[in-house]
């Protein structure tokens, strides 16, 4: 069995090259400053506050991708950075502490899942978002990593060799299909559906919700990953999941997404198992709905937080 751990580790990465829209770099301070803290301690939890990660921008001199391997831009830039979040991931789960992720755009998952891995090589993953995130640079018809993280980190999809920025990831431990659940999806390229067809990979998209509910939908997910052994789960949350009505401050809006009480209830159902060591928040982009839109979409992203933390209701 896996114990709860006890301290909260808070991992700024204010990564926004991973896609073409300033902002996202604001979402770590945007979450602290609404009272982040408050949320972790007042649920009994230690804060640990390591700050935020240096990003290093891209410069004309970086090396970039020989086109026959694909686009993938910014790579060196996104790869380097992310880096340091496995470093610092893998570090603070093996101390036993639960890693609180914040990003940026949703490139950092390939960090966060590079670390996990290091630890708990059987890890499940819980991929909350409206998109896949499983191109690969061959794949990707934007060359936008944040939409490929998932990529990077599956067994014989990507050679990261091939990538710069990314040659660290190619000896790390990687993902097996049967390790990844997602919810929430209705926006899949074509290459990407073939890529989840032919792995087999678990996807509760919106219809599931919509077919079964929310309750069921998060018991099929959740005994998918659990039902035959116990295993540490991370939960990577892309606010995009939500629909824009209650989280409109993010780079890709899709309409028809989790309603307030269904993105809390992935959250607390997730809780409840007392299995889940790390959580990413991310695509929070504040400079995109300025002042209100901002403000709901900051507090949605708090109440998932303190949610998946174990908030309860009584
Ligand atoms: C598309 C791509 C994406 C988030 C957009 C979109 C990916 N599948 N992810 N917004 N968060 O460009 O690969
Ligand atoms: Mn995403
Ligand atoms: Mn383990
Ligand atoms: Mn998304």
């Amino acid at each position: 069995h896996v114990v709860m751990p006890q301290t909260v580790s808070v991992i700024g990465v204010p990564m926004t090259y991973g896609q073409p829209l300033l902002g996202t770099n604001f979402g770590p301070d945007m979450l602290r400053n609404a009272g982040l803290h408050k949320v972790i301690t007042e649920l009994g939890w230690c804060a640990e506050e390591n700050g935020n990660l240096e990003i290093a921008p891209p410069t004309v001199n970086d090396p970039v991708i020989d086109p026959d391997f694909g686009n993938a831009k910014s790579s060196f830039a996104v790869g380097n950075s992310i880096k340091q979040l496995a470093d610092i991931y893998e570090q603070k789960a093996r101390e036993g502490k639960f890693n609180l992720v914040l990003g940026g755009d949703h490139t950092i998952g390939a960090g966060s899942l590079a670390g996990l891995l290091r630890v708990h090589p059987d890890a499940g993953i819980i991929w909350v978002d409206a998109h896949a995130d499983i191109n690969t640079p061959m794949t990707s018809e934007s060359g936008n990593m944040h939409g490929m993280p998932i990529s990077f980190l599956m067994e014989n999809l990507v050679d990261c060799s091939k990538v710069p920025g990314f040659e660290w990831l190619a000896d790390s431990p990687k993902l097996k299909p049967e390790q990844l659940v997602y919810i929430a999806l209705r926006d899949v390229d074509q290459g990407e559906k073939r890529i989840l067809r032919e792995l087999g990979i678990k996807a509760f998209c919106m219809q599931s919700v919509d077919r079964y509910g929310i309750g069921r939908t998060m018991e099929m997910a959740l005994d998918y990953l659990c039902a035959e052994k116990q295993r540490p789960i991370h939960m990577s949350y892309d606010i995009d999941a939500v629909d824009p009505v209650d989280a409109p401050s993010t780079g890709t809006r899709v309409r028809g997404g989790l309603t307030w009480r269904e993105a809390n209830y992935v959250a607390e159902a997730v809780a409840e198992t007392n299995l889940l060591v790390g959580l990413d928040m991310v695509e929070v982009n504040p400079s995109l709905a300025p002042g209100k839109g901002a403000d709901t979409t900051v507090d949605m992203a708090l109440l998932l937080i303190g949610s998946a933390l174990g908030r309860r209701i009584l």
